[in-house]
């Protein structure tokens, strides 16, 4: 593996889902891989799990690690090429990221999408200059379309909690007050596709994605329906996809909570959510707290994607 974006870069996912099981029964059998190897992650956004989980995974196998925030302390950067840069941006994305390239072996990167244009997003245009300038492989902590070390620690999560061979899994929408990027939903979509599982999404009429992530998928626009024999519900929300309502929040309805009354029509169904979450926005204190939430779990096994991910690069740069 050179770079870390989508589900197709981890190859076969049983396989995939093999080595994670490896690397979390052996976090430290490959602590001499990454000696005298430097990992730098840059984040232009916030981030508590991918952060800790990310500098935990490359630490077990012996790396150095840098981390950037890019908006506190280093030069605003213009990413726009062409311009006159007489503004409040000194600094040009086209120079820095071969110059943070010069630092490191492997270079993490978290970039949202800014709900600018919808084209940007869509084209991972910031991601896609540090895969081509950087000179160095390119791991998404999460970009503008996706999300891959989560969607990888959720399948792990899954596959150690599933009580069936095809449980069935559904990704709901729940309220927010903010505009969030569809990143979460896309790729945990692509990842439940990948290994098979019974997928049905449900969300108000106005939340459809992107198509190209949900072609084949069942579409559920009743949520207590979906939630109908469930084995696990994947709370999130997301922004509107479609024009002329890109990045745009639709509703904050709370009829959409999910809470216990919801949960009772499962399966004895596990609730899931990346984190960070609104209680009693997105999910009920009581759900969140159950003995059926899996949201603690789910954020350690962060720990167990980021490093198979990791060695898997390292490996390939041996
Ligand atoms: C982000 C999102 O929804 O994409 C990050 C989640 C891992 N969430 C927020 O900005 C609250
Ligand atoms: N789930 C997740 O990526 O959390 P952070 O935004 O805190 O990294």
């Amino acid at each position: 593996m050179r770079n870390f974006i989508t589900v197709n870069d981890i190859g076969d996912i049983k396989e995939a889902v093999r080595k994670a099981q490896y690397v979390k029964a052996n976090p430290f059998a490959d602590s001499h891989l990454g000696k005298n190897k430097t990992m730098l992650l840059i984040f232009f956004n916030s981030s508590l799990r991918t952060r800790l989980s990310t500098q935990k995974a490359a630490l077990n196998l012996g790396m150095n690690v840098i981390v950037l925030d890019v908006n506190q302390g280093a030069w605003k950067l213009e990413t726009e090429r062409g311009v006159i840069m007489d503004s409040d941006k000194p600094e040009h994305i086209l120079e820095a990221i071969p110059v943070m390239g010069s630092y490191c072996d492997i270079i993490g990167v978290r970039s949202f999408a800014q709900f600018q244009s919808k084209s940007d997003d869509y084209s991972e245009k910031i991601l896609n200059q540090f895969i081509q300038l950087s000179g160095k492989p390119v791991i998404s902590m999460e970009a503008a379309t996706r999300h891959p070390l989560q969607s990888f620690a959720d399948l792990i999560t899954i596959e150690e909690h599933k009580r069936v061979e095809r449980p069935k899994v559904v990704l709901s929408w729940a309220p927010h007050p903010k505009a969030l990027p569809q990143a979460v939903p896309n790729s945990f979509v692509e990842w439940m596709k990948a290994a098979d599982y019974d997928l049905v999404i449900t969300h108000p009429e106005g939340y459809e994605l992107d198509p190209s992530f949900t072609e084949g998928c069942r579409i559920e626009y009743d949520q207590k329906k979906a939630f109908e024999g469930a084995h696990f519900i994947y709370g999130k929300n997301w922004s509107a996809f479609n024009d002329p309502n890109y990045g745009k929040v639709l509703s904050t309805d709370r009829s959409w909570t999910i809470d216990s009354e919801k949960m009772a029509l499962t399966d004895n169904g596990f609730f899931m959510h990346c984190l960070p979450v609104r209680r009693n926005m997105i999910v009920t204190d009581e759900v969140i707290e159950s003995a059926n939430s899996l949201v603690i779990p789910e954020a350690a096994n962060r720990v167990v994607s980021a490093q198979t991910v990791i060695k898997e690069i390292l490996l390939g740069l041996q």
